[in-house]
């Protein structure tokens, strides 16, 4: 079987994380097969959002331990650069929503990329850990970065310290996470919003995204510089002038992405 299953629906692209025995546990082969997957959905032109799930009972318990310590492995080095690091931004990047269903455990990297996604939802049943304390090593995956901007500095400094593992509502109640359903709801909401995502005007999305990115590290001159600039390439699309049109005749619009 291989470790990321690839599904198109629509113009929707479901990446589901694939190795529920290790409760999707990040492995090299795992990890260069969702960038992969991830590359794949950037340069398709029919997928215009993706959604990314676990198989089984966990979302992803973060990096493969047996593999970060094996003596032929790739070693921790490289498994950021080359493992780890290139999703965040392979998600970051993506100029396509991106939505992560979080149905289990989020553990370590698991947690952290998971937290990447434009629309993170999660399983009542679900939880998230920074569970790099517990074994002697530093948030990584871009975490020590997002989680503070997410809940503010003194919760994620406890969280990362403290190791503790968050129920999904309390990750949904201090804005960890957009929001949490029913175990059995989870993937059907989760795809919901995928494909509504998908219909929408997906170019300004994606500048949206690129705005969203910038605003981690831009001051406000800068930003305001940049939502212009982005504003007037959102202005000259094709849903701009469809979607005025359609507010004018008082009709449903039909976006494109272009
Ligand atoms: O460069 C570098 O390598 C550094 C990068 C680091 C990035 C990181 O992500 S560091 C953090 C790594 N993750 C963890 O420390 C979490 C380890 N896992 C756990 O603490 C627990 O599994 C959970 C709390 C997440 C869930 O517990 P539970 O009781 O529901 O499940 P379990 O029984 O512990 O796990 C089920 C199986 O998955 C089990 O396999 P087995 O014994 O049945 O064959 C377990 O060993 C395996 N598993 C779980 N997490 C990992 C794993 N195998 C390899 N690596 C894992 N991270």
């Amino acid at each position: 079987m291989p470790v990321i299953l690839f599904e198109q629906q629509d113009a929707v692209a479901t990446l589901t994380l694939n190795r529920p025995e290790k409760l999707n546990a990040f492995n090299r082969e795992m990890a260069l097969q969702l960038r992969t997957a991830l590359d794949e959905c950037a340069f398709s032109s029919t997928i215009r959002s993706v959604l990314i799930t676990g198989a089984g009972k966990g979302f992803s318990a973060g990096q493969d331990l047996a593999e970060a310590v094996a003596p032929n492995g790739p070693g921790l080095k490289n498994i950021l650069s080359q493992q780890l690091n290139p999703l965040v931004t392979s998600i970051r990047r993506l100029q396509k929503p991106v939505i992560v269903a979080v149905n289990g455990v989020a553990a370590g990297a698991g947690a952290n990329i998971a937290l990447c996604g434009d629309i993170v939802v999660a399983a009542a049943s679900a939880s998230f850990t920074q569970a790099f304390s517990k074994i002697g090593l530093i948030p990584d995956s871009g975490g020590t970065h997002v989680l503070p901007r997410l809940i503010g500095w003194q919760k994620a400094s406890a969280l990362m310290m403290l190791g503790e593992s968050i129920p999904a509502t309390e990750a949904e109640r201090i804005g960890m996470i957009y929001k949490v359903y029913p175990d059995q709801l989870l993937i059907g909401e989760a795809q919901k919003i995928a494909l509504s995502l998908a219909q929408m005007p997906t170019r300004a999305l994606a500048l949206t995204k690129r705005a969203l990115n910038f605003s981690m590290t831009n001051n406000l001159d800068d930003q305001l510089q940049l939502e212009d600039d982005l504003q007037a390439m959102a202005g000259a699309s094709r849903d701009f002038a469809e979607g005025v049109a359609a507010f004018m005749e008082k009709r449903k619009p039909l976006f494109t992405g272009e």
